[in-house]
């Protein structure tokens, strides 16, 4: 299936430079499974179970034509809700091979995200578990199922087994075909899906890992949920299984259950967002229980990371920072391996491919010469569109993706990440749409109007406040209330507000009605 185009001019150059290959996902395992050096290591663990590259390409076979059988047609949309698991790689490959597109859900995700995305994508199927970390996700599954009318199919993850089947042959995918969809940071409502190809996927996954040194030594351990794009791509399991190294999944990003996998399997990377890397440094700060020295690289993303805090990283941990700021839609800065260590503390790097380009705007969309402006850019990994046209209006006239960041550059050329517009709450990596937030809001009975903001945190680095004008102002809605309202309108646990502010009414500002997005910018101060 076709999506969001690059203009031929750009394909052809990103073909000709030889950064799009024609490889796809399902050729990757193929081909470290056939490979005599690779097809036996260790290709995937967790605490149960460990998978060589031979063993889960034949599971993978197997899995593939029981999807097959299930009547799941190439180009379908199957939802994907899996925790850190082995099975969560084997599921995702199967749905490569058999040419079906998953859809990277979340385990956090709720009745009202989840419907939204299963509506968006089309999705014929959701795999998730029956229950997870005390969550009836069964039951979840049906409800989006009994309301989502494309969705004829649930399969339990931890029964994968029970599909096998005799290997088919599937044909093969075309690597300028859709391969997947990601999910939008700050999605509302309507999610906007990210359509991503092979070609332009691997072609980051592998620059990654030539920025990342990433070999076939690798040991890369998922702490972050892994449908992430971070721990997914940058370079995350993906790089680590085209080098032919090994993925840990772990279904708990604390020291006290990630270590144990660290120290058994000696992991040499992962990815971390700052409050975690706050929790793993301030942890080996006093002493860590577990073996952790074969760790070599802690990379730091998903928010902008408190420069105290990165200067305490590396030190704590006996590992090199690498500091990554990077979004779903595509472009993916890192510091490198070689920049000062003064740099790789205070930045958030640079572009990993020299076909990424860059420009600065103001809110006007005019060019900012000097100073931070809000970040546009398009290259060879970034879209061109969100998945059937949506929010069209973060991508500039001429086909640039507004990121909506505001930054500068060093004095070494590497970016630095300042803030951003009032439209999300960044709360510690996860991000919150403050639409999606007011609008769940607004249908809460005490609740005339609200308007969201981040404010500052010392361990999150962004919270969420809801300022609220109460319906009847004798009796405003409390805290706890508004929160138990959020949840049972169905959104994930980390989009509740963690303040309410009841006001009167929103600022004056004299000029008759004042967007949403003004009010934000003023309550935020
Ligand atoms: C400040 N803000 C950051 C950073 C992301 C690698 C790493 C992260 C993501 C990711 C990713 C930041 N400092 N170091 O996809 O491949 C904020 C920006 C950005 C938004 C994207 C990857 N790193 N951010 O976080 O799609 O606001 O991707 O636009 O979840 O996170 O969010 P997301």
């Amino acid at each position: 299936m076709k999506v969001s185009p690059w203009p031929p001019e750009y394909a052809d150059r990103y073909r000709a430079l030889g950064l799009w290959t024609g490889e796809t996902f399902d050729d990757i395992l193929r081909r470290r499974a056939a490979d005599s050096a690779v097809g036996s290591r260790v290709a995937v663990v967790d605490i149960h179970r460990k998978l060589t590259y031979a063993e889960l390409d034949e599971r993978v076979d197997r899995l593939a034509a029981g999807l097959h059988g299930l009547g799941l047609q190439p180009d379908d949309r199957v939802l994907l809700q899996i925790p850190n698991r082995v099975a969560y790689v084997e599921t995702v490959f199967a749905l490569f091979r058999a040419r079906l597109v998953p859809v990277f859900g979340l385990p956090a995700h709720r009745e009202a995200e989840l419907v939204g995305i299963a509506r968006s994508a089309g999705a014929v199927a959701i795999v998730s578990p029956a229950t997870h970390d005390g969550f009836d996700h069964r039951a979840l599954a049906e409800t989006v199922a009994a309301q989502v009318e494309s969705v004829r199919t649930l399969i339990d993850v931890d029964d994968l087994e029970s599909l096998f089947a005799e290997p088919i042959d599937h044909g093969s995918a075309d690597s300028s075909d859709l391969a997947f969809l990601q999910l939008s940071g700050g999605s509302t409502g309507i999610p906007k899906l990210i359509p991503r190809t092979h070609d332009d996927y691997l072609y980051s996954v592998r620059r990654s890992n030539e920025v990342c040194a990433v070999t076939d030594q690798t040991v890369y351990l998922a702490t972050l949920p892994v449908a992430h794009n971070f721990p997914m791509s940058s370079p995350g399991i993906l790089g680590a299984m085209y080098a032919g190294g090994t993925v840990v999944l772990t279904e708990s990003p604390t020291p006290s259950v990630a270590w144990q996998l660290v120290e058994r399997e000696r992991v040499t990377m992962t990815g971390l967002v700052p409050p975690l890397a706050r929790l793993w440094t301030e942890t080996a700060e006093r002493g860590a229980e577990f073996d952790i020295s074969s760790l070599e690289t802690v990379q730091v993303g998903g928010a902008r990371c408190p420069d105290e805090l990165a200067a305490r990283i590396g030190p704590a941990l006996g590992v090199r920072l690498q500091q990554v700021f990077g979004m779903a839609e595509g472009l993916v800065c890192y510091t490198r391996l070689d920049d000062p260590l003064d740099e790789v503390c205070t930045t958030q790097g640079a572009p990993m491919s020299d076909q990424d380009q860059l420009r600065l705007v103001d809110e006007n969309g005019d060019p900012v010469t000097s100073g931070p402006g809000f970040l546009e850019t398009q290259g060879p990994y970034t879209i061109r569109g969100y998945w059937q046209g949506a929010g069209a209006d973060s991508f500039a006239p001429d086909g640039w993706y507004r990121t909506g960041d505001v930054v500068e550059f060093s004095d070494r050329g590497n970016l630095v990440v300042r803030g951003r517009g009032g439209d999300r709450v960044n709360r510690g990596g996860e991000k919150v749409s403050a639409e999606q937030l007011e609008e769940q809001l607004l249908t809460h009975p005490g609740v005339r109007d609200a308007i969201v903001v981040a404010v500052a945190d010392a361990y999150l680095g962004e919270r969420t406040c809801a300022y609220v004008i109460p319906a009847d102002p004798e009796d405003p809605p409390n805290l706890a209330g508004i929160r138990r309202f959020v949840r049972a309108g169905g959104l994930a646990e980390w989009k509740l507000p963690d303040t309410v502010k009841v006001i009167e009414e929103f600022p004056e500002t004299g000029v008759g009605k004042v967007s949403r997005k003004k009010l934000r910018a003023l309550l935020a101060g």
